[in-house]
């Protein structure tokens, strides 16, 4: 890609991580009204990396203050002005890379190939894209002439911190409106550290303000009267609250919540490649990804050879310390994540789907689960319809492309799905009949700022990347 530029990061000792950090609010790092705080820890060692502080209800308001003052200038501000600020984003970004993959590594648990070759090139990438809309926003760029909304509340994951950051952020900023993001609790540290790159960048204070804490800041965010667009990426569960929230106000709302994606493989694949598609469809990130190809779909015909090459390719995947460059499957993110993805892997094998995994030492310390496949699964199976979350692969079979599409469609979610095919004609066939906002043929877990990324049914709704994705922060 021509945006894997980042050389190996060696170690962490090229990150400095303070021993405490406090909420980023009208451009000045400051404690929390009530003083509170919290621990980060790193997963893959249970370290406590640093404390932070909490944010609650009357920080969130000061917050959203601070961004509604800042709102009258930047919005104001012509069109290129604002592009200067989010190139100069984005080249920071680029520069200080090795330095947030090794932080974003700690404080994730993810391997630190995936943070140096996916989420920082995506990153810059997502800032570079953005920027180029800045300045063609007016009917000449647009054919229309579209306003921001005001504040953006913004709620975002611990699956992908920095680069969910950068969904939200990029198009809220080249839109003209201003933010107030609340990273995940267990993932505070890159958002605080982009706090510190936006200071650097030069960019007005409150226009971007960073509320590290919990539920309750994420919650009373969502609900500030000052607030005029919320965009959150979580659970189906809270998904639905934001959107009960919401609901009778003038807010938009987009929603990115979780799935079960299905990964079809029909006879005719190219075993090798789809086996690659199939690992990176679950096991990138641990499978702690809203989009991953949770379920396997193959076609009866070749279920035991590619259940076979499958098995031998797990095999080979290396677990372990998330900061060697080897390394393949890294920690669990937290705790709570962890005996999620345990009891539902426990409910699959009472339920009678047959659990199998490739001999594998966990670490001592730390938050570990080994790859796993379930056989023997039906649809009734619970692993086959819960979104795990996990390293957790359900593989079920079909013999026919309807009974392939209906069984890929039978879940309450809709994000993405897999087609493995030499077949163009059935390519098209088969995608254009799944209910879901993404689809990958002959490859899987591609992304790309271009494109608009979102969910059908109760995998949300609005799009995110693209131009659908700047429509989001404006009235058009
Ligand atoms: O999510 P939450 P959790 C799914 C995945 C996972 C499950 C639970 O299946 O196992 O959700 O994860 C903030 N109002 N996904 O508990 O609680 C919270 O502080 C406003 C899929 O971590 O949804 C964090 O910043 N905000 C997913 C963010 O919401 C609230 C990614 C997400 O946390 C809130 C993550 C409230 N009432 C989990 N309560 C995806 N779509 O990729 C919590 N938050």
């Amino acid at each position: 890609s021509v945006f894997a530029y980042a050389p190996a990061p060696e170690s962490r000792s090229i990150v400095d991580i303070a021993p405490s950090y406090g909420l980023f609010i009208d451009g000045e790092f400051t404690d929390a009204a009530d003083g509170k705080v919290f621990k980060t820890v790193s997963p893959s060692s249970e370290e406590v990396l640093s404390e932070i502080a909490q944010a609650g209800e009357a920080d969130v308001d000061r917050a959203v203050k601070a961004a509604r003052k800042a709102f009258e200038k930047w919005s104001a501000l012509p069109g290129s002005e604002r592009a200067k600020y989010l190139f100069r984003i984005a080249r920071i970004i680029q520069e200080r890379s090795r330095e947030l993959a090794v932080l974003e590594t700690l404080d994730n648990g993810k391997p630190i190939k995936e943070t140096r070759d996916a989420d920082l090139p995506l990153v810059a990438a997502h800032f570079f894209y953005y920027a180029g809309w800045a300045d063609k926003l007016d009917h000449a760029g647009y054919g229309a002439n579209p306003a921001p909304l005001g504040v953006a509340g913004q709620v975002i994951p611990w699956n992908f911190p920095l680069l969910m950051l950068a969904w939200k952020i990029a198009p809220a900023l080249a839109t003209g409106n201003t933010v107030v993001l609340k990273p995940a609790e267990t993932t505070p540290l890159s958002a605080l550290f982009f706090a510190d790159i936006c200071r650097q960048a030069g960019l007005p204070k409150g226009v971007v303000n960073i509320l590290p804490g919990y539920g309750d800041a994420g919650a009373a965010l969502v609900a500030h009267p000052d607030v005029n667009k919320v965009a959150f990426t979580g659970s189906t569960a809270v998904g639905k609250e934001i959107a009960r929230t919401v609901a009778g106000t003038r807010k938009k709302v987009t929603l990115e919540l979780g799935g079960k994606g299905a990964n079809i493989v029909f006879d005719d694949a190219p075993i090798d490649q789809a086996v690659e598609g199939i690992v990176n469809g679950i096991f990138f990130n641990q499978g702690q990804v809203c989009c991953a190809g949770s379920r396997l779909l193959v076609q009866e015909s070749i279920e035991e050879e590619l259940l076979d090459s499958l098995k031998r390719r797990l095999s080979t995947l290396r677990l372990g310390d998330p900061l060697d460059k080897n390394t393949d499957i890294g920690a669990i993110n937290s705790e709570e994540q962890l005996s999620r993805i345990t009891s539902l892997v426990e409910r699959g094998e009472a339920e009678g789907a047959e659990r199998w995994s490739p001999a594998c030492d966990l670490p001592e310390s730390g938050y570990w689960f080994a790859p796993t496949l379930f056989t023997n699964v039906t649809q009734a199976h619970t692993v086959a319809r819960d979104e795990i979350f996990g390293p957790v692969l359900s593989v079920l079979t079909f013999r026919t492309p309807d009974e392939a599409v209906a069984k890929a469609n039978n879940t309450p979610y809709g994000l993405s799905a897999g087609i493995w095919t030499e077949k163009g004609s059935r390519i098209l066939a088969v995608a254009n009949k799944l209910r879901a906002g993404v689809v990958w043929s002959n490859t899987f877990n591609k992304f790309d700022p271009t494109s608009p990324f979102g969910g059908y049914k109760e995998s949300g709704f609005g799009r995110e990347g693209g131009r659908h994705g700047l429509e989001a922060y404006l009235d058009v």
